[in-house]
């Protein structure tokens, strides 16, 4: 018989989130992806917009379908996480502001435990699981389609209140939404605006949300293991981890909280640290980035 969280259900699960400060949380029915976004992720492969990141190529099945990736679930419940905060010129010049105090995918697993926890009680059968940017799950699309923000030109979800500087995490869950409470998914908001194509001095973005990842500097910069490009000798290009340019021009990023999740934030005295080495490349500051995602990359 299918199972289906009740309305209280899920606004405990929503009051579980928002004890931890996570206040954009939606569900949606574990059905597979819009055969639109099937076609765009083929079309990425196909044209190898993926550069090096082969992993994208395999498990395709699982990455369209919830129910192969984890058999049981019926449910994706979605929340996302703020990040931006403000930090020096000097280190956002180079790093992107993605790399927070903590390592996000931490932090979401984290956040999602006393939410697992809850859910394993009322279905101890089920194990949900917590996927963030770890699995062969398409992360922006059920952020989307749980209406928690639109896509935007620059490929990114933007949420209407925290732009497009959020983390996405989902959970599998083996029963279905509450009546009536399941997705919303946002049209698109962009309208006329071109600012995030414009600006990327790769090219890298191609219109109609589509992106030559493999021209991407966060790509260039993250994943890519040959070396066949030195970013730091292009005088345009100062990042050297990740990219912002898309997201720093783009109008709904403009007037947005700092993020309050505190394993995110940096102190002031921190900062300071971050900024000296930005400025004189000495003293890297090891004991305060082991838990971020930059971890030993620039000792
Ligand atoms: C591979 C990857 C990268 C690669 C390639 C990015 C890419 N766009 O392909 C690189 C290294 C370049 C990268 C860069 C960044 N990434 Co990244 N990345 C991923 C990862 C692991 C997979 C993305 C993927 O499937 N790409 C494949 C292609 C085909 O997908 P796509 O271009 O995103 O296109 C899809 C959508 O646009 C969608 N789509 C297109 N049109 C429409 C229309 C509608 C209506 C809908 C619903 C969907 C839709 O369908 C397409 C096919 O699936 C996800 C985590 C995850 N598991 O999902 C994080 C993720 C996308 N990255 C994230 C972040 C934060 C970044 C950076 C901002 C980091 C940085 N500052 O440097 C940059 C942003 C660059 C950019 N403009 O996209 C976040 C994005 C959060 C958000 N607000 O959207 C994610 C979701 C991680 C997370 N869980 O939080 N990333
Ligand atoms: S992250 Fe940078 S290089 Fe990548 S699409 Fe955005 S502006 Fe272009
Ligand atoms: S900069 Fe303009 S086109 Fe790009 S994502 Fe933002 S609103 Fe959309």
């Amino acid at each position: 018989m299918t199972k289906q969280l009740s309305k209280n259900q899920w606004e405990e699960i929503k009051q579980l989130f928002k004890e931890q400060n996570i206040t954009d949380v939606g569900i949606s029915k574990a059905n597979d992806v819009d055969d639109l976004v099937k076609s765009h992720f083929l079309e990425y492969l196909s044209n190898n917009y993926n550069g090096e990141m082969k992993y994208l190529e395999r498990n395709i099945n699982k990455r369209f379908s919830p129910q192969l990736l984890l058999p049981g679930t019926q449910s994706v419940i979605t929340f996302i996480l703020p990040y931006y905060q403000n930090l020096p010129l000097e280190w956002t010049d180079k790093i992107s502001i993605y790399v927070t105090k903590n390592d996000y995918h931490a932090v979401a697993k984290k956040i999602g435990t006393p939410i697992v926890d809850f859910l394993q009680k009322i279905d101890p059968e089920f194990h949900p699981r917590v996927y963030v940017d770890s699995a062969p799950v398409i992360d922006k699309y059920w952020a989307w389609k749980a209406g928690l923000g639109f896509i935007g030109e620059n490929t990114l979800l933007i949420n209407d209140n925290y732009g497009s500087y959020v983390f996405i995490a989902n959970i599998f869950f083996s029963m279905k939404p509450p009546k009536d409470c399941a997705e919303s998914p946002q049209s698109d908001k962009c309208g006329n605006c071109t600012k995030c194509v414009d600006a990327c001095p790769t090219n890298a973005l191609l219109h109609n949300k589509k992106l030559n990842a493999s021209k991407c500097i966060s790509y260039l910069t993250i994943e890519k293991k040959s070396n066949d490009i030195d970013l730091k000798s292009k005088k345009s290009i100062n990042y050297i981890y990740g990219c912002d340019i898309c997201q720093n021009v783009c109008p709904y990023n403009s007037n947005i909280p700092q993020t309050s999740i505190d394993d995110f934030i940096f102190s002031e005295n921190e900062k300071k640290l971050l900024k000296n080495w930005a400025i004189t490349g000495k003293d890297y500051p090891e004991n305060l980035l082991k838990y971020s995602v930059l971890k030993k990359k620039f000792q």
